[in-house]
């Protein structure tokens, strides 16, 4: 069984996000995510929309991902490679280069990410559009 992790806040679900998860999970037999918590969220500079828990329980939702676990803390990513037996990290190749130093422990993966899409992209579109319906 070859054994996929992933790392992400993956708020606001969108298509982009899904795809990821999808190529992810085809490289493999088993899907993990390790979801950032809003703790790490603060770290990247990041503040989600929805709670931990309501990420969590969306991704637990996709049919690509078998396991959620929590992102808290920014290196955990060696134990858990190794405390999940994983054999393949993958994430969006805006990472790319970054995480090359877990080649050590497994296969490192920069999968293309979605061009058109973003959670910020989508907040910032949906603040506009309510910014025009003030002034009608
Ligand atoms: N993604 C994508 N295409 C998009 C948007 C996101 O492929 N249009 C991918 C990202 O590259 C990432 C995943 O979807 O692999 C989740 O994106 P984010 O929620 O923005 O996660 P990020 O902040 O990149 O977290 O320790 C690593 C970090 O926690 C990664």
């Amino acid at each position: 069984m070859r054994r996929v992790i992933t790392y992400g806040t993956y708020d606001l679900l969108h298509w982009g996000h899904i795809r990821l998860l999808k190529r992810a999970r085809a490289l493999g037999d088993y899907l993990i995510v390790a979801l950032s918590t809003d703790e790490i969220n603060e770290f990247k500079g990041k503040k989600a929309y929805h709670s931990y828990q309501e990420r969590k329980l969306m991704l637990e939702s996709i049919r690509y991902v078998d396991l959620v676990i929590p992102e808290s803390d920014w290196e955990q990513k060696r134990s858990d490679i190794t405390k999940y037996e994983v054999d393949i990290f993958a994430i969006g190749d805006d990472w790319k280069g970054k995480f090359d130093y877990l080649n050590e422990l497994c296969e490192v993966v920069y999968l293309p990410r979605t061009e058109g899409v973003s959670t910020t992209k989508i907040k910032r579109d949906l603040e506009k559009s309510a910014i025009r319906k003030k002034k009608d």
